[in-house]
């Protein structure tokens, strides 16, 4: 028995804190995970999806054969087929070719701009290099994105423009050396549970100050010192106002702003208007607290500030994320272990996606598309004609959608995303989803999007392939195949290949880019020769222990934060900013604001924890709401309720907690029975292009035990 017994160490394929996990197997068959209790990034802890919500694997509605669906679709007429009796199987040949064929048919009568790739922050770094370079070497198109532009778009943007660099700038353990750190739009119980912990540890043992500001009562705010309960979309305001504050007592950092920063003067004019009244005014915070937050902040040895989406996802994230920027450059507690500007990132792979150049505007590793000489280097990486490469910006993922109509993007290949639940506004989504002319699925799952797809490429799960994730801390991890693909289905990077191959030789250019590895090592050593962070990164260096980019050569140990000597702008520049509203602020109508987000147990759109165990321990939707706004609107714990905005509605039970704020309703996005991107609304920043999920206006209404059971009875797949 012992014989077939293994274990193999790996990296936890849901969020962005990147536990380091053990997998045990006999017999091919995962039975127990664990964690070592020296592992570097968690300490032998794991929250409960890390643990348990692995079953996915094998759940029987995995998809482990190529489909290809068997009444043809057409532009506008696109229907949904969850029920396999609509697919035939396939052979891998035939589903290829089929997907060759079909691909090169648009590309050769519309050209670049009709192709779309939507890449995946839960694949690995070679599947996404791999993804991003067929369809710019390949279809010469950068129309390249993925689910970042939903996520932290709006801190990347506000990053590049003050500081040149997105990343987190320093590693999340190092918050048991702060003295004081900020924690606002973040909710790191539920959603990055290990550095939650550490965050605990650094009050309770270390005894550091936390500031929560947050529209809810969040758990983290049991440990705060401070709790500024903001109203949702005032971070500008407040955070200008702890600015307005440290800077009238006195209290800023004259070196650092002589010596590292630039702008300041026309930053500090600006912050004249924010004072702690105006902000207590928009916000609804006591401008005592706020006048609190600011002294205690500045007068830190080490301040940080960590913060995730209740900043970037909102009409003006750029300008939130801003606001952030400009305290710790007034501050100086910047460039130091234990400070730090820190977003943290999302999914197991958002930071590695990124860096791996699936985004429209960059090549791998932030290379602008529209610079000559960028576009020269990757021409010569990837053995195409001089002027060869697209060098126009790509369309977003939301513009990739807005595009779709004849004369615009015309096919789409999506590598496991969901935009039918993640995207918001659905019912636009679900108009765009069905004028598409061909539509590609490399998934687990046939999701709410593939559902909608032409053809569908089983893809291996995580436990089933080699490969690298990089996690929030820029640590870039093993991935290992731990069992055999289950069925038929393959590792992303092989299917990519594979595919690119079959298109060349129907362009006439058979393996000009060249995909013929032998194992994605070989993947991450190209790509680190066009990329100076992940140049010195290879497999043997992180076999135990994974490296933090930066990795500049094959004997650097990596970076554990940034920004100790230099800006990568040279000078950090400030911003002045201006208050700007929400795009739709509370009226007679519709007079509840709803915030939108996630739960412990589950994960976007559930394809994966609503086919785990994971789906038993929170099985159905719940919308938190005040105890005062319950009872005015005769609303009991439990009871059925709907939920309307100007673009949609939904019916769903209501929970009655002090956990939101009065005024504020908040939904999970998990649940394709009460999908809360029905009420969403996709206005976009307009730098950043990232929708305004955190406030909708709704008007909530009681409704009945039947209109749920309805609910129930109308999903095409019943009840998961
Ligand atoms: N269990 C679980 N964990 C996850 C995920 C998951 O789906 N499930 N997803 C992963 C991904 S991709 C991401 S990006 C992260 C997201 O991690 P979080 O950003 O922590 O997730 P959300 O639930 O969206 O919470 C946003 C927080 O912002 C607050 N907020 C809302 N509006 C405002 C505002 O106007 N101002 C401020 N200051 N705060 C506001 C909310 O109250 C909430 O506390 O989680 C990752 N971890
Ligand atoms: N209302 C609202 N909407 C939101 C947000 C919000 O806060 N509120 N947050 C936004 C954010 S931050 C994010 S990140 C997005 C997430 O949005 P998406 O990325 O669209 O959602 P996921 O459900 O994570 O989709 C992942 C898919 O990948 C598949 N998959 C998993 N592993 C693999 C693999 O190895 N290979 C392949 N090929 N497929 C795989 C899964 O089965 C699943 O179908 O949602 C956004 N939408
Ligand atoms: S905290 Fe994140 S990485 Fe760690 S076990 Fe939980 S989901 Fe996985
Ligand atoms: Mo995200």
């Amino acid at each position: 028995m012992l014989n077939a017994e293994k274990v193999v160490p790996t990296t936890c394929p849901y969020c962005g804190v990147g536990c380091n996990l053990e997998l045990h197997v006999r017999d091919e068959f995962i039975y127990k995970v664990t964690s070592p209790f020296d592992s570097v990034v968690n300490h032998g802890n794991l929250c409960v999806k890390g643990r348990f919500g692995y079953d996915f694997i094998y759940n029987k509605e995995r998809v482990t054969v190529p489909l290809i669906r068997k009444q043809p679709q057409t532009p506008g007429q696109r229907t949904q087929a969850f029920d396999r009796s609509a697919w035939r199987e396939v052979s891998w040949d035939e589903a290829l070719d089929y997907t060759a064929d079909r691909l090169v048919e648009i590309y050769q009568r519309d050209g670049s701009k009709a192709m779309a790739v939507y890449c995946c922050a839960k694949a690995t770094n070679e599947d996404n290099y791999l993804l991003q370079k067929f369809f710019r070497a390949v279809f010469r198109t950068n129309n390249v994105d993925h689910c970042t532009r939903l996520c932290h778009a709006a801190s990347v943007v506000a990053l590049q423009m003050a500081i040149g660099s997105a990343a987190m700038s320093n590693t999340a353990a190092e918050v048991s050396d702060c003295d004081v750190f900020i924690l606002t739009g973040s909710n790191p119980t539920e959603n990055h549970p290990i550095i939650a912990l550490q965050m605990k540890a650094a009050v309770q043992k270390h005894g550091a100050k936390l500031i929560v500001v947050d529209p809810r009562r969040i758990e983290m705010v049991n440990y705060a010192t401070l709790y500024l309960p903001i109203r949702p979309g005032s971070d500008v305001p407040v955070f200008s106002a702890m600015a307005h504050v440290i800077f009238k007592e006195n209290l800023y950092n004259r070196q650092f702003i002589e010596e590292r920063t630039e702008n300041f003067e026309a930053f500090a004019t600006s912050m004249e208007k924010f004072t702690p009244e105006f902000a207590e005014q928009i916000s609804g915070v006591d401008r005592g607290l706020i006048i609190e937050a600011a002294r205690m902040y500045a007068t830190a040895h080490n301040g940080a500030i960590f913060w995730a989406l209740g900043i970037p996802e909102s009409t003006h994230g750029t300008a939130n994320a801003l606001s952030l920027i400009n305290l710790a450059l007034l501050t100086g507690h910047v460039g130091r272990k234990g400070t730090g500007l820190n977003p943290l990132r999302g999914q197991n792979n958002v930071q590695g996606a990124s860096d791996s150049g699936a985004m429209p505007w960059h090549y791998p590793g932030y290379q602008a598309v529209d610079n000559e000489e960028n576009a020269r280097r990757w021409e010569e990486a990837w053995h195409i004609e001089p002027g060869g490469l697209n060098r126009q910006r790509g369309l977003t993922t939301t513009e990739i959608l807005a595009a779709v109509h004849p004369g615009g993007v015309r096919a789409l290949y999506i590598m496991g995303e969901n935009p039918m639940m993640s995207e918001p506004n659905l019912n636009h989504t679900r108009k765009k989803m069905q004028e598409l002319e061909f539509l590609v699925a490399q998934d687990l799952f046939i999701n709410e999007s593939g559902a909608f797809a032409d053809v569908f490429l089983p893809a291996a799960s995580w436990a089933e392939k080699e490969g690298t994730f990089t996690n929030t801390d820029r640590r870039v991890q093993r991935v290992r195949q731990v069992i055999p693909p289950r069925g038929q289905s393959r590792p992303d990077w092989e299917i990519i290949c594979d595919l690119a191959k079959r298109v060349e030789r129907r362009l006439n250019r058979p393996n000009s880019a060249y995909w013929d590895y032998h194992h994605p090592a070989e993947i991450l050593e190209e790509m680190g020769r066009y990329v100076p962070d992940y140049a010195g990164i290879r497999y043997d260096r992180i076999e135990k222990v994974g490296l933090q980019t930066p990795v500049p050569t094959p004997d650097h140990p990596g970076t554990p934060y940034l920004y100790g000597e230099r800006f990568p702008r040279g000078r950090a520049k400030f911003h002045p900013l201006e208050y700007i509203p929400n795009a739709e602020m509370p009226d007679e109508e519709y007079p509840l604001i709803l915030s939108t987000g996630r739960v412990l147990e589950h994960w976007h759109g559930g394809t994966l924890t609503r086919h785990s165990w994971m789906d038993d321990l929170f099985p159905e939707a719940l919308m938190d709401i005040h105890p005062a706004d319950a009872a005015r609107l005769g609303i009991h714990d439990g009871s059925p309720v709907r939920v309307t905005s100007r673009r949609g509605s939904i019916v769903l039970r209501a929970k009655v907690t002090t956990k939101t704020n009065i005024g504020v309703v908040f939904i999970p996005f998990h649940f394709r029975e009460a999908a809360a991107n029905l009420l969403t609304t996709d206005a976009l920043d307009p730098q950043a292009k990232i929708p305004e999920y955190k406030a909708a206006v709704v008007r909530v209404t009681p409704a009945s035990e039947e209109e749920l059971t309805a609910v129930f009875e109308s999903q095409p797949r019943g009840r998961y």
